[in-house]
Formats: C-alpha cells, sequence, structure tokens
C-alpha cells in the first residue's frame, strides 16, 4: 500500500489567484514553481508516487489542488469552490481521481473548498468559511455518514480555509491557531498551539509519521519538535503570498 500524490503545475497565471486576506504582491512564478517542484520531490521521498496535472493560465490557483476534492477510503468528494473562478478547476481532478475512488459531487447551492475539510480518523470537520456554505457541509455530510464518518461543522474566521487554522499533526493531535478556529469544537483531540508569532503556522501535511512543514515557521517547528514529531521541512513562502500552504499542494490517494 503507497500513495498517489496528485499536484497541478503552477499555472503561468498565477498573479491573478483570488486573494483575501493578502494584499497583492509580486508573485515570482518560477520560484514558485521551484519551491513546487522540491515539494514534489519531498513527497516522492517519503514514498509518494507524485501524478502531477497540467495547469493553465485561465486556472490561476489550480496548483492548490487540495480545495477541488475531498478523498477518502470509501469514496472522493468533489467540491465546489467558493470562488467562481476556481470551480473550472474540479473537471481535471475529478478525470485523475476517477480510476481510484467512487465520485460524489457537491452541488450548487453548496459550496464547499476542500481546504475546509479536516479528517481525523472516522471524524470529519468542515469549515464554515468564506468559501464553504452551510448547504456544502451538508451535503458532505449526506455523503459521508453513510460510509461510518460523523461530521461536524464549525465557523472559522480571519483565515480563508478551516486548515489555514487546524491541521493533524499525528493521531489525534491538531496543530491549532485557536484566534481562528475555536479549541471547543474539537473535543476529545489534544492540540499544540502556533507560536503567537506565526499565526500562519498552522498548516502542516502529515504522511505518514512525518509532517511536511514550511521552513519558515521556526518557532512552532520548535513546538512540533519537542512533541517528538518528525518534520521535513520545505521553501513555501512564494505559493504563500497566493495564500496557499503546504495540504493545499496535493491530494493524497492511499492506493
Ligand atoms: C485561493 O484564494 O483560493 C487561493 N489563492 C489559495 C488557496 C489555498 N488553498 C488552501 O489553503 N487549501
Amino acid at each position: 500500500m503507497g500513495w498517489l500524490a496528485l499536484t497541478r503545475d503552477v499555472s503561468p497565471g498565477l498573479a491573478d489567484c483570488e486573494l483575501t486576506h493578502l494584499p497583492r504582491t509580486r508573485i515570482d512564478v518560477e520560484r514558485a514553481r521551484a519551491q513546487h517542484q522540491a515539494y514534489e520531490r519531498c513527497l516522492e521521498e517519503l514514498g509518494c508516487s507524485v501524478q502531477r496535472l497540467p495547469a493553465a493560465p485561465e486556472l490561476p490557483d489550480a496548483v492548490f489542488v487540495e480545495d477541488t476534492a475531498v478523498v477518502l477510503a470509501e469514496l472522493a468528494v468533489l467540491a465546489r469552490p467558493g470562488a467562481p473562478s476556481r470551480r473550472p478547476e474540479v473537471a481535471g481532478v475529478a478525470e485523475a481521481l476517477r480510476e481510484h475512488r467512487r465520485l460524489v459531487r457537491i452541488e450548487a447551492p453548496g459550496s464547499l473548498d476542500g481546504g475546509d475539510v479536516l479528517v481525523s480518523g472516522r471524524r470529519v470537520f468542515v469549515g464554515l468559511s468564506g468559501r464553504t456554505n452551510t448547504a456544502g457541509a451538508e451535503q458532505l455530510a449526506s455523503a459521508l455518514e453513510p460510509a461510518g464518518y460523523a461530521v461536524s461543522a464549525l465557523p472559522v474566521s480571519g483565515c480563508l480555509h478551516l486548515k489555514s487554522a487546524a491541521c493533524e499533526v499525528a493521531p489525534g493531535l491538531l496543530l491549532l491557531n485557536p484566534a481562528w478556529a475555536d479549541r471547543r469544537a474539537f473535543a476529545g483531540l489534544d492540540a499544540i498551539e502556533v507560536d503567537p508569532a506565526e499565526p500562519f503556522a498552522a498548516n502542516a501535511l502529515r504522511l505518514d509519521a512525518t509532517l511536511v512543514y514550511p521552513a519558515a515557521f521556526v518557532r512552532t517547528r520548535a513546538r512540533l519538535e519537542r512533541h517528538g514529531l518528525t518534520l521535513r521541512t520545505v521553501e513555501a513562502d512564494e505559493l504563500a503570498k497566493a495564500e496557499g500552504g503546504v495540504t493545499c499542494c496535493s491530494i493524497l490517494v492511499r492506493l
């Protein structure tokens, strides 16, 4: 059993990405691409086979492939991204996922971004954000509950997605920015808080026993290492200008 990591090339149109919380600054597409390729190499070194989908100039945010689908062992849910500009990204990802999972779709009026979905064992947390609405969360629950998942929704504020605020870094252990998602929504789970000087540090990609983690967040990294967690750091600051983190850039499919 291994992992397939679906990724997507950095679009030449990245400079036209959606932005919500950050001011638009100049993004160096070549530097973003180099960092993205290093991220893909890191996933390969950790045992993933990487399948990179092509991007296109008219899909500026396509590299943030996580937002287009939620993949579980039993099925995959195709998202309906809250930003209309991102909806055309879903078709290409659906084609790639079709051979691995049964597909279910979030339909209008629901909207849901994969970045708002945090899975911890059989518990699924859905962030109600600027991108994911109640109808989207309800459709996700209807799709997942028959497969034995307990789905609960919580508001997120101050950040783009739930996984900007909270990620699972080990079974039953979250990395959390409590200013953006209420700790009490995660009853029964433990949490490490990000260093207050690093509000964007809660986004970490867990691949078996290793965390892929942005090199920039040295203070929170020290907290994670004090808990005995194993990290592989990657440079991710260029895509961070487009409000992307490390979970956003892949969809992991257990083969
Ligand atoms: C957007 O606003 O949709 C992109 N510029 C960034 C998406 C980041 N995705 C994620 O955190 N899952």
